[in-house]
């Protein structure tokens, strides 16, 4: 079958949808096809050469008749360039603001028939959808799109209330690379780390911004270290880092709780954690969580947004509703503390990320939309 040619443009730092972008233009490359990623720099996800991925740089100057860096426009005239040079079949576009509607100037501008795929990863329509001056680009950007996906169905729900739009968009759920992802053995790690024997490890990862509600963490963790011998990693850095510190300290929890910024290889840490916590009042899939049910690490998680698609509520983690800390302390509780649950838990998130987040399976279901 003909390999195809695509260009992907995403946010390339260290968000869900810039690593779901990267990952799965690696995947395309190793089967055969031609990538180019048009970013405004690269992808932190693309750490070394990778034969048939091509980089293109979206270089934003400063000039004075400018009042703000024009990053969009740049971002068109960079994808139409790119994309009629080298030909390319398609250009897959992740956010519908700004990229989508950069990706339908580029197609106009060389005026021949690329095809634009748009996924949406949530903050474009659950944040931005609400915005009255933004909503119409919003519907415009999806509705220009040849086609559009969506990292869970309860995103599409949401599309389809704010955005006010009868699209047929389709779900294409987030994968990781089960290479990389898988439990690891980390005992040295641990000691480095202080962590001791038979001590439980909760563990959090985000941007810390206040949809996390990293705050809630830390309440529901007290609740949990006040019965048990156990530690919380906090992986990441945001807005809300400063007053989480603040709350360690009112709650004299400084040793135990570690901080550890942000971090590259996440799958030793999480193969040092017993229970991943993502308690967000927003998340349109959590691809930390299936990061975690990877790596044998079950989640108690909000029943919020496509959560409830990634973890199977009392089979592979325990879900709870958006605040509830003594709900949540009690189901983290009720799984460290009861060895032959938790097993059962660890080998359903292993089961179901596997089952139903295959990497090979969703860049098949990608190659069959870049070519329907
Ligand atoms: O979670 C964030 O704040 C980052 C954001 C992004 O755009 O990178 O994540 C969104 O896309 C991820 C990949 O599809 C999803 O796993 C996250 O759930 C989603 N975040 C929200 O919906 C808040």
């Amino acid at each position: 079958m003909k390999k195809l040619k695509i260009g992907i443009s995403c946010y390339p730092s260290v968000g869900g949808s810039g690593v779901v972008a990267t990952e799965l233009g690696k995947l395309l490359a190793e089967r055969g096809h031609e990538v180019h990623f048009i970013t405004s720099s690269i992808p932190f996800r693309l750490d070394r050469v990778y034969p048939n991925i091509y980089y293109h740089e979206v270089e934003v100057n400063q000039y004075s008749v400018f009042q703000y860096p024009p990053y969009d426009l740049t971002l068109a005239s960079r994808m139409a360039e790119v994309a009629k040079r080298e030909n390319l079949d398609v250009l897959h576009v992740h956010y519908a603001l700004p990229h989508a509607i950069c990706a339908i100037l580029a197609k106009q501008m060389i005026g021949n028939d690329i095809k634009i795929v748009t996924t949406l990863h949530g903050t474009d329509i659950t944040v931005l959808g609400y915005d009255p001056s933004l909503v119409g680009l919003i519907r415009f950007a999806i509705e220009q799109s040849d086609v559009v996906t969506a990292v869970s169905a309860d995103l599409i729900s949401q599309t389809k209330e704010l955005v006010k739009t009868d699209k047929d968009i389709c779900t294409v759920y987030n994968f990781i690379d089960e290479r990389v992802y898988y439990r690891k053995d980390v005992k040295d790690l641990k000691k480095h780390y202080g962590l001791k024997e038979g001590e439980k490890v909760c563990i959090h990862i985000s941007n810390f911004r206040p949809v996390k509600r990293v705050m809630d963490i830390i309440k529901t963790f007290k609740l949990v270290v006040e019965q048990i011998d156990a530690k919380l990693l906090l992986i990441g850095n945001g807005p809300d880092l400063p007053r989480v510190r603040k709350l360690i300290q009112e709650y004299d929890l400084e040793d135990k709780v570690l901080v550890l910024g942000n971090q590259k290889h996440i799958s030793e840490l999480l193969s040092m954690s017993d229970l991943l916590f993502l308690l967000s009042e927003k998340e349109s899939f959590g691809l930390v969580a299936l990061e975690a049910m990877a790596c044998g690490v079950p989640v108690i998680g909000s029943n919020i947004g496509g959560i409830p698609e990634v973890i199977d509520d009392g089979i592979s983690g325990y879900l709870g509703e958006v605040g509830d800390i003594k709900g949540f302390s009690e189901k983290a509780l009720k799984l460290l503390t009861d060895e032959s649950l938790y097993a059962d838990f660890q080998r359903e998130s292993l089961k179901r990320a596997e089952k139903h987040f295959s990497s090979s399976e969703i860049v098949k279901q990608y190659e069959a939309i870049y070519r329907a």
